[in-house]
Formats: structure tokens, sequence, C-alpha cells
């Protein structure tokens, strides 16, 4: 095969990290089926475990299958290496687990998943870690929350749930002055790589939730790790490995790289309907503020449309008639699907509030645009007519 990045990103999704000549000519990878792999010889047995050999010796570091789909994502998101993990939060607390020490300051935006603040508020902080929130839209504020012993720079883009757009190349621009050392880490989930690469941008690592865009179709739970190949080492022999044990499956590694074969097809469609859903909302008599980079008149918009090669598949919305209208309109809907999750083949709505955010007190959700009147639309690769007529069916009773 030619050298990769000499291929466009739509061929690398098809292509990358797999040769069939490698696997009797088989046009999609085999999946192993295996827990631990043999050695020829003691030697070359301690010689993986110390890492000073390559090759494969027990199914909670690697597997050939998870090895191809690795290589495609770290291609895709043009990082050196990667890490398959069994869910995003697998991918997220070995990250952490191995970068972080009782006493490091993390600094993370002041919105993020629901679990990820979880895993931020009540775990990093359970063991010594001290974790501080700032706004990272604005700057000022983030380089005054910057301190001596900051070891890393965490946030989303767009946020989940709120859609705030943060500038990628200024935040890692502004932290390496403060410090080099800090790794700064964005979770790229809401985009993929056909959307966004923030490694391209002065991110250090990527982390993902592959259940979502990457796989594609809701039936797997799967995360992703991609950076250095130094760091991603350390990540897979101590984080993944005697930490959080958050191994993939070979077969969810198997279904992932199905899944990305289409994922640029599969964005573009997201991105269309997301579009047409969220002019609808826009101009609705039922609905209040929409939250989506796409609309011009979004705070957001200018650095959407810089930083990213279309303007994703989530739309946040207010009802004007608060809780209440929420609960109503999600309740009425017919096709669409009420549903935690995103990134899938139908459309999926939910109640940041009493779900995904539900880990924030009423106090912090109310100071982050996670109000009660709040849902959050994932749109799907439907006809988008239907999920419009749906949406209207369902806003239009008020
Ligand atoms: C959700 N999100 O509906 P898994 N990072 C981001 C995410 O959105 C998620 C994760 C990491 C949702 C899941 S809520 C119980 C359902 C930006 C997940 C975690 O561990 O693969 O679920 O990824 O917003």
């Amino acid at each position: 095969m030619p050298e990769n990045n000499k291929l466009a990103f739509a061929t690398r999704a098809v292509h990358s990290g797999y040769d069939s000549a490698d696997s009797h000519g088989a046009l999609n990878p085999p999946i192993y089926m295996t827990s631990t792999f043999c050695f020829d010889s003691v030697e070359q047995g301690a010689e993986r475990f110390s890492g000073e050999s390559p090759g494969h010796f027990y199914g909670r570091i690697s597997n050939p299958t998870q090895d191809i789909l690795e290589k495609r994502l770290a291609d895709l998101e043009e990082g050196e290496a990667g890490l398959a993990t069994a869910s995003g939060m697998g991918a997220i607390s070995s990250t952490f687990w191995t970068i972080v020490s009782p006493g490091d300051h993390v600094l993370v935006d002041k919105t993020i998943y629901g679990c990820t603040f979880s895993f931020m508020e009540h775990g990093l902080k359970k063991f010594g870690i001290e974790v501080t929130y700032a706004d990272f839209t604005n700057h000022s504020e983030l380089a005054a929350a910057l301190k001596s012993n900051t070891k890393v720079v965490y946030f989303e883009s767009p946020v989940n749930p709120s859609m705030r757009v943060l500038d990628i190349a200024a935040i890692s621009v502004l932290t390496k002055s403060h410090n080099t050392d800090i790794q700064v880490i964005i979770d790229n989930t809401y985009c993929t790589p056909a959307l966004q690469r923030p490694l391209t941008m002065g991110a250090d690592i990527v982390v993902h939730s592959a259940t979502k865009y990457l796989g594609g179709h809701g039936d797997l739970i799967a995360g992703a790790v991609v950076g250095r190949a130094e760091v991603i080492q350390q990540i897979r022999l101590f984080g993944l490995k005697d930490m959080t044990g958050a191994v993939i499956s070979p077969i969810n590694a198997f279904l992932i790289l199905r899944g990305i074969k289409t994922l640029q097809l599969r964005m573009e469609r997201h991105c269309q309907n997301t579009h047409v859903i969220a002019q609808l909302l826009d101009q609705h008599p039922a609905v209040g503020k929409v939250f989506y980079p796409g609309l011009k008149t979004d705070v957001g918009h200018d650095l959407a449309t810089r930083q990213m090669d279309g303007f994703g598949g989530m739309i946040a919305f207010e009802l004007k008639e608060g809780f209440e209208g929420a609960t109503n309109m999600l309740n009425r809907l017919k096709l669409i699907k009420r549903a935690v999750s995103l990134g899938d083949t139908e459309t999926l709505i939910q109640h940041p509030a009493s779900m995904t955010h539900s880990t924030y007190t009423p106090e912090q959700q109310a100071e982050h645009r996670i109000s009660r009147s709040l849902v959050r639309i994932s749109a799907g690769l439907e006809s988008v007519a239907d999920i419009v007529a749906d949406l209207e069916q369902a806003l239009l009773e008020g």
C-alpha cells in the first residue's frame, strides 16, 4: 500500500493499519479470539513483558485485531500511536491514572460530560489530585487558573451538552507558554477525526468514546486514546494493564474498524441532517435558545468554521415552557428515540439535567447551561424530513 499520509481521509478510513496479504488475502481483518499468546522461549516472554521487544503477550494489553484499530485511529487523528479501550471512561481513566500523581493539579473546562466530571470531582480528588475548573472560552481566566503544579489541561469541543466551542490551538499555545510539560488532553468524541484533528492544533492527547460516531451503530461500548508513542505505551502498560483493565474485546475492535469505513460518509449526513433540524428549532415558537455552532448567530460559529470540517451532529435547545414543556415534548415523540448516547444511525434525544449530566448538582447545572428545560438531540441518519415531522408534531402541541 502507498504511504498512508499520501492518501485522503476517506481512503485511510477504509484501509489504514491493515494489509490483507498478512491474513491469507482476507478483505477484512480476522477477529483474534484469544486471551493469551504463546512464547517461543522464556527469554522472548520476558522481553515482551518488559517492552523490550514488540509482540502480544496477554489479551488485557493488546490483541492483533485491536492493533489494526489502533493504527487506523492513530492515522486518522494524525498521531503517532493509538490505544483502544473497553469504553470512553476506560480511555479517560486509563490516561489519567497514568499521568497524574497526588499533589498534581488538573485544570478542566467548566463543563464536560457528566461521568467525566464525576471522575474528576469524586475520583481524582479522592486520591489527592487537585482539580479546578475555568471557563476555557475566556483565555485570561484560563491563564490565571494555570498553576506551577498543573499537569493536565482537559476539555471537550464542542462541549457536551452546552455546545460551547473552545479554541484548541489557542488553549494549547497558552498552556504550553505557561509550561511545556503540561499535557493538553481533549475529548474529540463529538467531532471524530473526520471533523476535527486536535493533535494537528497543538493538543498532546485525544480521547474518545468510540461508543458514539466511531462505532456508529449503537451496538457497542468502546473508547480510544491517541498521542505520542511513548505516552501511549505508558498508558497501555500501566493505566490500562494495572489500573483499569479496561481492555476492548476483539469483536468490538472489529466492529469499530467496520464502522470507521463509513465514518466520513456518516458524518457528512449527520451534519446535513443536524443543520436542517437546527433551522427548524431556531424558528419554532415553542423553542427558546438553540445551541448549535452551525447557526450564524451562534457565538461559536466563526471559531467552529475555522476549526471544524462541519458543524457536527449535535444540538441542544431550551423549551420555552421549561421542564414541563421539555418532558411533554420528549414523551410525544414517535420516531425519535428517548435515549442517552449519541452518534448512532437512530436520532436520539435526552434530557441532560436528569440524565447525562445528573452528576452535576442543580446549582452547578444552572451555571453550566444545563437548565431543566434543556434537551439534547443527536441527529441520526434517517430521512431528515421524517425527523423534522416527528419534532414538529411533538413541538406543535406546545
Ligand atoms: C452521552 N456520553 O449520552 P463511554 N466522553 C464524552 C461522552 O459523551 C461520553 C464519554 C466520554 C454519553 C453516554 S450517559 C450515561 C451516556 C464526550 C459518553 C464516555 O464510556 O463509552 O460511554 O464514553 O453523552
